[in-house]
């Protein structure tokens, strides 16, 4: 399974950060990756925690041909489409589209690591996946979702917007 993460936390020309993850997912489409599910959308606090404003996160599960290395460049040219402005790292940004799981390829590389080297951690990541895909395993420790759950550190504030 091919999995996306998007997140924003700053309004964009398609408005609001979920408006704005929903308008990435279209585009995604116009590019040849296919988004077959679609998490639901949480509100999330910043990580790690910060005054910027709250984060809307979600997970994309997607069929593509591009290969990694082209997925990213897919990635960021949304990004950058979208508005995105590249300052310092954990800068509030109107979308952030990372790979987290490609298949479970194990990549190092300079500008790509997969899977995502932080997944483990995030709340605003495990959640919406646990939504799409329950049975997912984590490609190098083999721990299923609910075990990275409650591996969580508790302060990570995260709330399922209504309505997805
Ligand atoms: N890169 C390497 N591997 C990957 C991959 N698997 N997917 C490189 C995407 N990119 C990958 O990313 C920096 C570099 O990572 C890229 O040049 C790419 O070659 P970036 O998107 O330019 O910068 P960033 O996102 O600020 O940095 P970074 O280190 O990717 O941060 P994260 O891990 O993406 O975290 N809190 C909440 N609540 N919600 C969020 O979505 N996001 C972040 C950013 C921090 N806190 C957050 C959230
Ligand atoms: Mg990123």
């Amino acid at each position: 399974m091919i999995v996306i993460g998007l997140g924003g936390n700053l309004p964009s020309q398609f408005g609001s950060p979920s408006g704005t993850l929903l308008a990435a997912v279209h585009a995604l489409g116009q590019r040849a990756v296919i988004v077959r599910r679609l998490s639901p959308l949480y509100e999330t606090a910043p990580v790690p925690v910060s005054d910027q404003p709250w984060y809307v996160n979600g997970v994309a599960a997607v069929e593509t041909p591009l290969r990694p290395a082209d997925l990213l460049l897919t990635l960021q040219r949304i990004e950058a489409q979208f508005g995105r402005v590249r300052t310092v790292r954990n800068a509030a940004r109107v979308i952030d589209l990372d790979i987290l799981d490609y298949d479970g390829q194990l990549v190092d590389e300079a500008g790509l690591k997969l899977p995502h080297p932080r997944l483990a951690e995030r709340a605003f990541v495990l959640y919406p996946l646990r939504d799409i895909a329950p049975a997912w395993r984590h490609p190098v420790t083999g721990k299923t979702i609910d075990a990275l759950i409650a591996e969580l550190p508790k302060e990570q504030q995260i709330r399922r917007m209504s309505g997805d």
